[in-house]
């Protein structure tokens, strides 16, 4: 039963007194979850979550919403929520680099944490390879008016091979070739990443106040949106409202999950909040509601602006802009899902370094996994093996496969934490909590229900993906993690703790 050895709680809280400073409340904490949560999920998945997935056979890999994908952003706003709740109480009682990881590690023991380690690099280090493709997609049409950059740099071998599009499909056979294979590198999304990498290890942090801007160029975009895309909608785009039914809906909330990712990022936070008990589920929650909120309304207006399969597109806010013959707003829309995708790409390729960071701290990852830049004192292995992995990611894969897989992966994730609350609740009923669940039973049972329901939703080569990650880490657990583990060798690495 080694395997599931716990790691003690005490372990895990932060060293020294006093810990971190409380500053932070309510309000900060929306801001937070509005600046980690929107991003590419709606500025480009929304459009196959309307349309669908078809293959370049023409077979359909999964049905579109069509205009109830409002429903199916109402749906995934309670999902979220329940999970939310779960990522709150673990946070507050265990503030530690490592999110799921760490809480995982004190609930459900060493092995379920590795696997849970291993499985976040699919929300961090894949979710930003269709980040950086999505960034791609809108940079294109940013700059589309004075550079024009021809398809086999602008799409990754194997989405072109996947696509449904005849034109992308097609650049297969036109694009030029080295002895005999076709050059095919997705240019602006491995530069872009190979950007942020280097900012990131020269030591770059998203303050508070760039965040706080960048929430509110998010939201003006969004507004503009919305503003002038409302008086563009023709009525009769609105019916059939469910073209494919509750799987037209289900299947679409599979797809749009990946536009609430992030929000469990700033349960993080939990330590640095200011009377947690009230401050964090207000947050979380009125974060989560407010980008449900505004889900909704953009969702409404994209699929009322053009009949939904028309928004199958790398950037279809802009693109219905185009089709409406509103090119300069269509330009602004482009420029400003552009920086808000680069912020969240810059977030999420912070924290997979320190996921990395905690696993190699307790001997699951090698020692070198942890080591810190001696001038700039970043986690420098770690960053630039997460960013050289992404931007090859980001130059050659399918987009929709990479949400497909970072959606299975973090729902795997969020339905571990719902479990670790109850489990943690029945093992150390009196430990203190400076959050709790209210109703807890029914809601972590009914958000671990949940999760497993929107997985259901994702296609088989989904799970087949997930299934062979899952592997890949249980073989690499038990010819490392296993004997290297510090919890079971009883010593401690030479390593430096993160500031
Ligand atoms: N929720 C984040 C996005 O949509 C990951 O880009």
């Amino acid at each position: 039963m080694q395997l599931f050895q716990r790691k003690p709680i005490a372990a895990l809280l932060p060293a020294g007194e006093g810990g971190m400073r409380r500053e932070l409340g309510w309000v900060d904490l929306v801001l937070l979850s509005i600046g980690a949560v929107i991003g590419a999920g709606i500025f480009a998945t929304l459009g196959t979550a309307a349309a669908g997935e078809v293959k370049a056979t023409g077979e359909v890999v999964r049905y579109g919403a069509g205009p109830a994908l409002i429903i199916s952003f109402l749906l995934l706003g309670v999902v979220c929520g329940l999970a939310a709740l779960c990522y709150a109480e673990l946070a507050a009682m265990i503030p530690q680099a490592g999110s799921a990881y760490a809480y995982s590690y004190a609930t459900l023991g060493e092995f379920v944490a590795w696997m849970i380690g291993w499985d976040l690099i699919l929300e961090y280090a894949v979710g930003n390879v269709a980040v950086a493709i999505a960034w791609a997609g809108y940079f294109e049409s940013l700059i589309s008016p004075w550079v024009h950059i021809p398809g086999w740099l602008m799409h990754g071998y194997f989405q072109a091979a996947a696509s449904g599009d005849p034109a992308v499909h097609g650049l297969i056979e036109t694009a030029p070739r080295l002895m005999g294979i076709p050059i095919m590198v997705n240019l602006p999304a491995f530069a872009i990443v190979m950007a942020i990498t280097w900012l990131l290890v020269i030591g770059v942090r998203e303050s508070a106040r760039a965040n706080a801007y960048m929430v509110a160029l998010k939201l003006a975009v969004l507004a503009l949106f919305v503003i002038v895309g409302a008086q563009h909608i023709d009525t009769a785009n609105y019916h059939p409202f469910a073209p494919n039914g509750f799987r037209g809906i289900h299947q679409g909330a599979a797809i749009v999950f990946f536009a609430y990712i992030g929000f469990d990022a700033i349960s993080t936070a939990a330590e640095e909040t200011k009377d947690p008990q009230r401050n964090m589920p207000k947050g979380i929650l009125i974060g989560l509601g407010i980008c449900t909120l505004i889900y909704v309304i953009v969702g409404a207006v994209a699929t009322g602006m053009l009949p939904y399969e028309q928004l199958r597109a790398a950037d279809p806010l802009a693109h219905a802009f185009e089709v409406a013959g509103l090119t300069r707003f269509s330009w602004i829309i482009a420029a400003g899902a552009v920086v808000s995708m680069a912020a969240v790409l810059l977030v999420f390729q912070y924290g997979q370094p320190r996921i990395f960071h905690a696993m190699a701290r307790d001997g699951l990852l090698p020692p070198w996994a942890a080591k810190l830049h001696p001038k700039y004192r970043t986690p420098h292995v770690t960053t630039i093996l997460t960013g050289v992995f992404v931007a090859i990611g980001a130059a050659f894969a399918d987009d929709q496969a990479t949400y497909n897989l970072t959606n299975i992966g973090t729902l795997f994730a969020f339905f571990l934490v719902c479990i670790g609350v109850l489990v943690l609740r029945v093992r150390e009923p009196e430990r203190h909590r400076p959050f709790r669940v209210p109703f807890v039973w029914p809601v972590a049972l009914g958000g671990a229900g949940a999760c497993l329901f929107v997985m259901k939703g994702l296609p088989i080569d989904a799970w087949k993906a997930f299934g062979i990650w899952l592997v890949i880490g249980l073989v690499l657990y038990f010819t490392y993690g296993y004997t290297h583990s510090v919890l079971r060798r009883g010593s401690a690495p030479p390593i430096a703790p993160l500031d």
